[in-house]
């Protein structure tokens, strides 16, 4: 135990009516939600990133945070790691995820960030072995470094993409070496600032392949994980090709890997793309390549990434309503991409971010699986479609054409009346759960 977090209890759970503030209220692991436990529900992991390596920074100030383990070399990254599992096993998280620049000092090459990345791997797996917590997903960070500003696999410098895609195969390995169940890809640098310098065709197919290459690696090391992308329309970019769910789907269909790749999907990232969280969880679901999600919120004024600590209970019943309906996570789960606000120095603000986070899940994870159960959504929502079962209704999807539907229009002289969409009785539904 280290002395970060020295004086902090074991969350557990304690009910609704706890106040206290080092407990959950509503996330009971073992509890019993649709026959299987909360735990193995919501597969909570924490992000490593925002957890351990932010300062505090942000674009118009510097490091707030005091952290005996920031700084360079191993020795910190030791103490990172040592701190990071000591609040891994004070929250209960089944799970983290991390980038090779989170875990490991920078090296002055290549070669030298494979060995840093290699030894405070081995580090983690030795952690891990007496640590409840597993490895959700590894990813490699192909946006911080000054080398990845004009991206990485659709970099115009092809010593770029190679020093890329032999990031990306030490990334995997890690992630391999640890157990990890998923693979992610965010291109946060992976679009453009200008199309003046610009060539979107070549670009795409570089990106292309650079995944094919990741899913031949995959198929290679015989590893069964999951690769999955994270969407994201713009931030750092002025448009990052990974859009949203669609494109992305559009992007796989191109180039045959709709079946190899599924989505991370975030909710502040969904939300910059003009979408709600449960449009591109639906969304993804419907077209079969849902994986995971990074849970978080934007902040609505500003308009930014701002990746805060979900606390709408709404939102984040819907999001699970979509889970739970497409049939819950497989491999994925739900990593909080959320960090403390910059002000929030205190070693227990970090700790109580997440508590709030989990036990906000909890509550919509519940909500969710009761408005399935209760099935009135789902019933409304068959009912307004039903007339398609009609016999010649789905013969004219099957095998109609515009000439023999005209022929019946005119027969039947078939004159439509329009009918209520309900919206509001099912908003009022809904909120009857949440
Ligand atoms: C940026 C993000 C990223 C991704 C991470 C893993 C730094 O908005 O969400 O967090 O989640 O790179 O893919
Ligand atoms: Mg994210």
């Amino acid at each position: 135990m280290t002395e970060f977090f020295k004086g902090i209890p074991k969350i557990s759970y304690e009910g609704p009516e706890s106040r206290n503030e080092f407990a959950f209220r509503h996330y009971d692991p073992d509890a019993l939600v649709m026959g299987k436990r909360m735990e193995d529900h919501l597969r909570f992991a924490v992000a490593y990133w925002h957890s351990f390596a932010y300062e505090g920074g942000d674009p118009f100030g510097g490091r707030t945070f005091d952290r005996p383990w920031f700084g360079d070399g191993m020795e910190k990254a030791k103490m990172k790691a040592d701190a990071a599992f000591d609040m891994f096993d004070i929250l209960g998280a089944p799970f983290f995820c991390f980038h090779d620049a989170d875990v490991r000092p920078e090296g002055a090459n290549f070669a030298e960030n494979k060995r840093n990345l290699e030894e405070i791997v081995e580090y983690f797996a030795q952690k891990m072995e007496s640590s409840k917590t597993k490895l959700l997903w590894g990813t490699a960070n192909l946006f911080g470094h000054r080398r990845f500003m004009a991206g990485s696999a659709t970099n115009p410098d092809p010593d770029v993409f190679a020093w890329s895609a032999a990031t990306i195969k030490t990334c995997m390995d890690a992630t391999i070496r640890l157990g990890g169940e998923n693979y992610v890809l965010w291109g946060g640098r992976e679009g453009y600032e200008t199309l003046l310098n610009t060539d979107l065709g070549k670009e795409a197919d570089q990106a292309a392949r650079m995944l094919e290459m990741v899913v031949d690696y995959k198929h290679k090391t015989g590893w069964q994980g999951t690769i999955l992308i994270e969407p994201k329309p713009q931030e750092p970019t002025k448009h990052q090709y990974d859009f949203d769910v669609g494109t992305v789907y559009g992007f796989l269909r191109r180039y045959g890997l709709e079946t190899e790749v599924k989505m991370n999907i975030e909710q502040g990232h969904a939300i910059l793309a003009g979408h709600s969280f449960e449009h591109e969880l639906a969304m993804a679901a419907s077209l079969g390549i849902l994986g995971s999600i990074d849970m978080n919120r934007n902040d609505y004024q500003s308009g930014w990434d701002t990746d805060q600590f979900p606390n709408a209970p709404h939102e984040v019943a819907l999001a699970y309503y979509e889970i739970l309906k497409a049939g819950g996570f497989t491999t994925g789960g739900t990593n909080f991409d959320a960090r403390i606000r910059r002000q929030s120095l205190d070693p227990e603000d970090l700790i109580l971010a997440h508590v709030g986070a989990m036990d906000m899940c909890a509550r919509g994870l519940k909500a969710a699986a009761a408005m399935l159960a209760d099935g009135r959504l789902e019933q409304l929502r068959a009912e307004r479609y039903a007339d398609w079962d009609r016999s010649e209704n789905a013969a004219m999807l099957r095998q109609g054409d515009l000439a023999a539907i005209e022929a019946r229009v005119l027969s039947e002289d078939i004159n439509p009346e329009p009918r209520s969409g309900r919206q509001e009785r099912l908003e009022n539904l809904v909120s009857t759960f949440v």
